[in-house]
């Protein structure tokens, strides 16, 4: 009888709430490699935590925008199996607060809190920056003005486009192509939908891709 090979696909098999922070110094001295969500209040960062760690009660989710106001990590460990050999990871999924939402009015009122700032520019080890947009608007001035800020960062960007269960299939194709005229970057868009776990086997490919190097 033949040998069954088991051949295992890359995935997330633990994540834990780790700890919150205002503050980059905090947590920076960890050194292990780390993936941040930012975009929109209320675009689906907290709900894409969610989906991609399988653990519905891991981030808090609110249909009230602003709801995340710290830098929140979440200690991940994710596997595949390589001809027979199993490789694991433990890496950091950072969950950031919206921008775009202040309850104050006033001159920074459409800008990010600046320990996100801090944060992006101060982390030797945030090798992938996911920039969430809602994929029924890709083109806000406020996520164009984002996109080009993170870009002077130098860290890698994969945009993913949020809530595409509210897209038609006609509409999600040519948002796509919107979102990757918009926001080019090595990785092309993915639409996602943390309702119905669509995207999420690409979202994974490109954090495999990234954590196994
Ligand atoms: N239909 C649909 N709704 C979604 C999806 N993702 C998130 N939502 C809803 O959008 C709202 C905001 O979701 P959150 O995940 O809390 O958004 P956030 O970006 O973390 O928001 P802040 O922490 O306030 O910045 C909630 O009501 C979610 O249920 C999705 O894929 N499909
Ligand atoms: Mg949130």
């Amino acid at each position: 009888m033949g040998e069954i090979k088991n051949i295992e696909k890359f995935h997330i098999f633990s994540a834990v709430y780790y700890g919150s922070s205002v503050n980059w110094k905090q947590f920076a001295q960890e050194g292990k490699m780390e993936i941040a969500f930012i975009g929109r209040s209320n675009v689906g960062k907290s709900s894409l935590t969610n989906s991609l760690c399988g653990n519905r009660k891991l981030a808090h989710v609110s249909r009230e925008p602003g709801k995340t106001r710290t830098i929140n990590y979440y200690d991940v460990q994710s596997r595949r199996t390589v001809d027979g050999t199993e490789e694991r990871q433990s890496w950091f999924l950072v969950d950031l607060p919206g921008y775009g939402f202040a309850k104050t009015s006033g001159k920074n009122a459409e800008d990010w809190s600046s320990f996100i700032d801090d944060y992006i520019m101060n982390s030797p080890e945030l090798a992938l920056i996911c920039l969430l947009i809602d994929s029924r608007h890709p083109d806000l001035d406020i996520d164009e003005k984002a996109y080009a800020w993170l870009g002077t960062s130098g860290v890698p960007v994969l945009v993913i486009g949020t809530k595409g269960d509210k897209l038609k299939a006609s509409e999600k194709q040519q948002n796509r192509r919107k979102l990757a005229s918009n926001y080019p970057s090595v990785y092309p868009p993915v639409i996602y939908s943390s309702l119905k776990g669509t995207g999420k086997g690409e979202v994974l490919h490109i954090i495999e891709s990234i954590v196994c190097r």
